[in-house]
């Protein structure tokens, strides 16, 4: 059977069980884009921006504004094989509850086949998908985040493999009933689910982000990850960016941070130190393979930011900014009286009305924010000022520094490097973080997520711990270095230490040097720190007090976290690697 027979033949099983009124096949047109458009404008569901062109805002159902991790599943044979950060439900279990769902789910609704590649089409890296969806939201969202279209069947037709991504929002409609702006199911019908060893996503429920554009974290972290591991690459939740010294030297860095944590405005990041610039090639996921001639090479699969909207001004990321000048999907944000919109901090001063995320009326009195937190923008990565002239290129880009990091008030210092390999898994094994809005759940409290890869790795995560060693054993000394990073430190009284942003660059510039070897560096029990001298802080004003608790190593505190650490680890029990226990043991010798 040709791969093409195959997609037919899902194609058609799919319609046969969810019943849509009509099978639309994409070809990632402007025209059908716009269409689609007008469609959602007549509906109700979108909202077209005066201030904006091509621009539409979108409001969600109250109960799905973001991923949803307790509904999201690893279905392998074992439970073992999904470990215990991940849900598990057998397959065919599993399996016979997503069928009784989708039967007859889309109702009413037009089913749209979306071929879709992962990287560019052209790139040894690149893989392709096609997702079936019900909702028109999510053609126009993949149509932005991936790159859609006749090419892509042509390539099917030719003999490419494909991942088949299933999606509906789980409301049919009866006949002649009207439909909601936002179509959506319960929380518990809600299913979010990966079959890593048959390469398949299926999806219901939910029309939100990660949960419905499924190239994203299904598609190019759950299941790429278990791909990657079998076949010697790496998948991680990291953003790309080319740092360029005065002299013309250029370093590419790939760097892990939990969700709303900053990676956006780190990949569009403007060097405050004079001579230094950055060119940004992805926000959100590295696909890295090893190249011919020993070292790490990373493409960026995505083609657009799906990025955290409230925060993002002028002052934290005028590159965002100027990115959404145009062509952009807002999800969950505020409106303005003249047709924009607005986010918390995007301008010093709130307008005086709003109508909020939930189509209310809102004032600066109130004290409800007028976009959800966890608002988002669909925006195309061509469109960034400061987008690389490299960020497609088939072969990606060689990674010289690998950054791990959270948002700590307190404990972790601004910055610290691995002693080596297994130090640096070590770091992003352990890696911890107050929780955001990009999650339902609780905001605020501490967390352990590895590499940032908690919500998203597809197979047991001591299995990927491992995989992290082979991967250092096979680059040898063309391994990255690595390095791990707090921008988030508060003083006792809760006053931020570090000014972040641009200013981090001033950090990056330090890791430049020590992978150039210019620099020495002091051994701490935790790692490797900047002498004083060696960080630029021209310019800045900070107390010298302030600087030293910025970088306080309070070994206190660390034990604390190494017996936080040894709990942690021991949730993995035999498939936690001997290397990561004897990194552990290091570290408590050094904390004495
Ligand atoms: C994202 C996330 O949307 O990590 O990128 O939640
Ligand atoms: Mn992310």
């Amino acid at each position: 059977m040709s791969s093409n027979d195959r997609l037919t033949r899902w194609v058609q099983e799919v319609a046969r069980h969810c019943q849509p009124d009509r099978i639309h096949w994409c070809d990632g047109s402007k025209k059908e884009y716009d269409r689609l458009m007008v469609e959602m404008v007549a509906r109700g569901s979108a909202i077209p921006l005066r201030k904006r062109p091509n621009s539409f805002l979108f409001r969600s159902h109250p109960s799905d504004v973001a991923r949803v991790e307790d509904r999201t599943f690893i279905s392998t044979p074992s439970r073992d094989d999904a470990g215990p950060t991940n849900n598990w439900v057998a397959p065919d279990e599993l399996k016979a509850t997503m069928w009784a769902l989708y039967e007859g789910c889309m109702r009413g609704r037009t089913m749209y086949v979306i071929p879709f590649s992962m990287g560019p089409l052209e790139s040894p890296m690149a893989k392709i998908g096609v997702e079936i969806t019900d909702s028109p939201y999510v053609v126009c969202n993949m149509e932005i985040m991936t790159r859609v279209g006749t090419r892509v069947l042509q390539a099917i037709e030719e003999g490419a493999d494909f991942i088949p991504c299933l999606h509906s929002v789980g409301a049919p409609l009866a006949p002649g009933q009207d439909d909601v702006p936002w179509p959506c199911a319960p929380m518990e019908q809600k299913y979010i689910s990966h079959f890593p060893q048959e390469n398949l996503i299926w999806s219901y429920g939910s029309g939100y982000g990660g949960n419905a554009l499924l190239g994203k974290k299904c598609l190019a972290l759950r299941i790429a990850s278990a791909m990657a591991r079998r076949e010697g690459w790496m998948a991680e939740h990291m953003l790309i960016l080319r740092l360029v010294s005065p002299e013309g030297r250029q370093y590419h860095i790939a760097a892990a941070f939990p969700s709303a944590c900053g990676k956006t405005n780190l990949a569009m990041i403007q060097p405050t130190i004079p001579g230094w610039r950055a060119e940004t090639l992805g926000d959100d996921i590295a696909w890295m393979k090893i190249g011919p001639d020993g070292r790490l090479y990373a493409i960026n699969p995505e083609s657009g930011f799906f990025g955290v909207a409230p925060g993002t001004s002028y002052k934290s990321n005028p590159a965002a900014m100027d990115t959404l000048c145009g062509n952009v999907i807002f999800t969950n944000c505020a409106l303005t009286d003249d047709g924009d919109i607005w986010w918390e901090q995007m301008t010093d001063e709130p307008p005086a009305h709003l109508i909020d995320w939930r189509g209310e009326d809102w004032t600066p009195e109130r004290d409800k924010p007028a976009a959800h937190p966890n608002a988002r923008f669909t925006a195309p990565t061509s469109q960034c000022p400061l987008i690389s002239s490299d960020w497609e290129k088939p072969e990606g880009v060689p990674i010289d520094i690998f950054i791990f990091g959270g948002r700590r008030a307190t404990v972790v210092p601004l910055v610290h490097e691995a002693y080596d390999w297994d130090h640096g898994v070590f770091l992003g094994a352990t890696a911890a973080s107050e929780t955001t809005a990009a999650n339902i759940g609780a905001v605020g409290n501490l967390r352990r997520d590895p590499f940032a890869m908690k919500p998203f790795c597809g197979y047991n995560m001591g299995d990927y711990f491992q995989h992290w060693f082979d991967m250092g054993d096979r680059l040898g000394d063309k391994a990255p270095r690595i390095f791990y990073v707090n921008w988030f430190r508060k003083s006792p009284e809760g006053r931020w230490l570090w000014p972040g942003y641009g200013e981090n660059s001033r950090v990056l510039k330090w890791m430049c040097e020590r992978v150039d070897g210019k620099v020495e560096a002091l051994d701490t029990p935790i790692g490797r720190m900047p002498r004083m001298d060696d960080l630029n802080l021209t310019g800045l004003d900070i107390p010298p007090e302030d600087l030293r608790e910025l970088m306080r190593v309070d070994v206190e505190a660390w034990r604390a976290e190494a017996n936080d650490i040894e709990k942690h680890f021991a949730q993995f029990g035999d498939r936690l690697p001997k290397r990561l226990e004897r990194q552990l043991r290091q570290f408590q010798i050094r904390l004495g």
